[in-house]
């Protein structure tokens, strides 16, 4: 056990570089959210992998961007940098498309913490020609002295095992602080909102997604072994709520079939869901009504 290591490595970044679907790879199992759009993931998150020599802790935090105008983005804001106090290393992330306005500001949040920083590059399946990377690696080095810079594609990872003993060799040694088979902090009644979120965010259109948060109103396990969750799905809006609701209920329907779905993969269980959608108005802008559906700056 001497040789054992131990610690808590946060995820930060832009939004939608990739941070949660580089915690469901290294986790090897879905527990965070993914989608295409900027600003998924709302919580911190952590996803924990267990080693024979190491127990890596990773902090999947939300994206962080610089439109402060909602209370929701500041609150999310201040979980992504609250998320950074007290880890051991942090893995700054960009994509293969070098750094922006947002990433710069995004990193000096980062920087202020004085915590070593590894530097991931994501999505370089992207390049076509992998000598691109070249001027951004040099680039990057100038900005900061990183501990490591590590091209990676998330999405398509190849060595998923030499990552992690590279980001364990930046750990301190200590015994593992989590029993070997946990694999997150987060009840499954957490997950199963983020999984009806998450169909949210690939269901419906450009700026919908924002305007939703799901509460989980019932998480029961039946005597025939059947999880039964109800779930409600706050809009801001009626024009939104008719959205969700879709033609004679289709859009809703198709949700909650693929949010059940993932919920029976993720708990290995059989479960029936129902669905409601009701109007909260302003929700996202209401520091108490945020708080009332768990958002919270851990
Ligand atoms: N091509 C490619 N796409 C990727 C890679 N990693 C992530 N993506 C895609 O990028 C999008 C955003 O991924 P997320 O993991 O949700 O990004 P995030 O950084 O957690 O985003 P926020 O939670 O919004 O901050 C998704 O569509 C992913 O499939 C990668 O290595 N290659
Ligand atoms: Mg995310």
């Amino acid at each position: 056990m001497s040789n054992h290591k131990f610690g808590y490595v946060a995820l930060v970044g832009s939004p939608n570089v990739g941070k949660s679907t580089l915690l469901n790879q290294l986790v090897g199992q879905k527990i965070s959210i993914i989608s295409r759009r900027p600003q998924t993931t709302r919580h911190r998150i952590l996803g924990i992998c267990s080693q024979p020599d190491y127990q890596l802790v990773f902090v999947d935090t939300p994206g962080i961007h610089s439109d402060q105008k909602k209370s929701l983005n500041r609150v999310i804001n201040r979980t992504a940098i609250t998320s950074m106090t007290d880890v051991d290393l942090i893995i700054f992330m960009i994509d293969q498309k070098g750094w922006t306005v947002e990433m710069r500001d995004a990193f000096e949040k980062a920087k202020s913490k004085s915590t070593p920083i590894m530097l991931f590059i994501n999505k370089i399946d992207k390049l076509k020609n992998k000598a691109e990377l070249l001027p951004l690696i040099e680039r990057s080095s100038k900005l900061h002295s990183f501990v490591d810079i590590v091209p990676v594609s998330a999405l398509k990872m190849k060595d998923r095992e030499g990552l992690l003993n590279l980001i364990a060799r930046h750990l301190p040694p200590g015994p593992p602080g989590f029993p070997e088979e946990q694999i997150t902090d987060r009840s499954q009644r957490f997950m199963a909102s983020e999984f009806v979120r998450e169909q949210t965010f690939l269901a419906l259109g450009q700026e919908l997604p924002y305007s939703i948060a799901v509460e989980i109103s019932k998480f029961q396990e039946g005597d025939n072994g059947v999880l039964n969750i109800d779930a409600v799905i706050w809009v801001e809006k009626t024009s939104q709520k008719s959205i969700v609701i879709g033609r004679e209920g289709q859009q809703l329907k198709l949700l909650g079939s693929r949010a059940r779905v993932q919920m029976e993969k993720a708990f290995v269980q059989k479960v029936y869901l129902n669905l409601w959608v009701k109007v909260k108005k302003g929700w996202g802008d209401q520091e108490n009504l945020l708080r009332s559906l768990g958002y919270s700056e851990d």
